[in-house]
């Protein structure tokens, strides 16, 4: 009792539980000679020898409980939290792929005297086909399955319409580009979606030629790509432009001899472009006998994966933050 009085740590307690209660202590010393006691003795000598353990443990428990709460109210001392602190701050977001990349394509056009452009996303017939050169009957309008509104109007299928709309306010000579979302009624799979981002852009003035649009096409390009771009041209049709191309990339990944990313050709289809159709100028009030232009279409959901090496479409209007702040 003496010991565990005096016991000044958890340590010196546990030394003398050993030396009287453990198993091979003072109390089991004890009982191991009860053998040699008489009955009467034993009952008697028993009772008592565990009275004494009873007594020792009581005080052992007791004691070993103070350490225990002296212990526990020193770890609550040291280790406390402010919750009235400052929060760490705000985390800082990021821009999305598309985002990126369409704001490196706006700084490299501006930079070549090409006007930024913006127009509404729910547009009337005549701005999106019509004055393209799409004629209600023209079979151009069933290749793409268009979003109708109610009221007569639709979703852009295309970003033309805010180039339509930058000719009749503009007039010749002019620059521009038209960034922005797009509407198709897509089955959406890892590289369709129904929502998807271009760019399109054109110039118009006199003496526009084929030469100008390639170098000015291959100087997007090596901007977009960071590198130069070897280029082909091949014939392609599109309502709004006469004549019309698309234009290929000989593929980055493999540079010509035929990889998967290429499918095997060498070569990448990645910009539709021409000069621009005389109806089109028409429709918009300048004289195709004056003026010329070309013009071109980016798909910048299409050109943000391949930059930024994404597999599936569906992420990137996904909204996963997992997704997007990788970026
Ligand atoms: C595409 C289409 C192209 C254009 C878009 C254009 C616009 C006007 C006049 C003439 Cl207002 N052309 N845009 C020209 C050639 C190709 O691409 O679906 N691109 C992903």
């Amino acid at each position: 009792m003496a010991a565990f009085a005096s016991a000044a740590s958890a340590d010196e307690l546990e030394e003398a539980r050993v030396h009287a209660l453990g198993r091979k202590g003072t109390l089991a010393t004890i009982s191991k000679e009860f053998g040699k006691l008489t009955p009467e003795e034993r009952a008697r000598l028993g009772k008592l020898l565990n009275a004494v353990k009873q007594e020792l443990e009581g005080e052992y428990e007791s004691k070993k409980r103070r350490f225990e709460q002296a212990a526990l109210a020193d770890r609550l001392s040291r280790e406390w939290l402010d919750v009235t602190l400052p929060a760490a701050g705000i985390r800082p977001g990021s821009l999305h792929p598309i985002t990126r990349l369409q704001e490196e394509i706006e700084d490299l056009f501006t930079s070549l005297g090409f006007a930024v452009l913006d127009g509404p996303e729910v547009e009337s017939e005549e701005h999106n086909f019509d004055a393209l050169n799409i004629p209600p009957t023209h079979p151009a309008r069933d290749m793409q399955d268009t979003f109708w509104l109610t009221n007569g109007l639709l979703l852009r299928t295309h970003t033309s319409p805010v180039q339509v709309r930058g000719m009749r306010k503009l007039g010749p000579p002019l620059r521009m580009i038209a960034p922005g979302r797009a509407f198709r009624n897509e089955e959406v799979d890892a590289s369709h979606e129904h929502t998807f981002y271009q760019l399109e852009g054109m110039m118009v003035d006199r003496d526009v030629s084929v030469a100008n649009l390639i170098y000015f096409m291959k100087t997007l390009l090596s901007g977009i790509f960071r590198r130069e771009v070897t280029v082909r041209l091949r014939p392609g049709y599109f309502p709004f432009v006469e004549p019309g191309f698309e234009l290929d990339i000989q593929c980055l990944i493999c540079g010509g001899p035929g990889c998967a990313v290429c499918k095997f050709s060498g070569w990448v289809e990645l910009l539709p472009c021409g000069l621009v159709h005389p109806n089109v100028l028409k429709l918009s009030g300048i004289d195709p006998e004056q003026w010329g232009g070309f013009a071109f279409g980016l798909g910048l959901t299409r050109l943000a994966m391949m930059r930024f090496e994404i597999d599936d479409i569906r992420q990137m209007q996904g909204g996963d933050l997992r997704f997007l702040k990788q970026f």
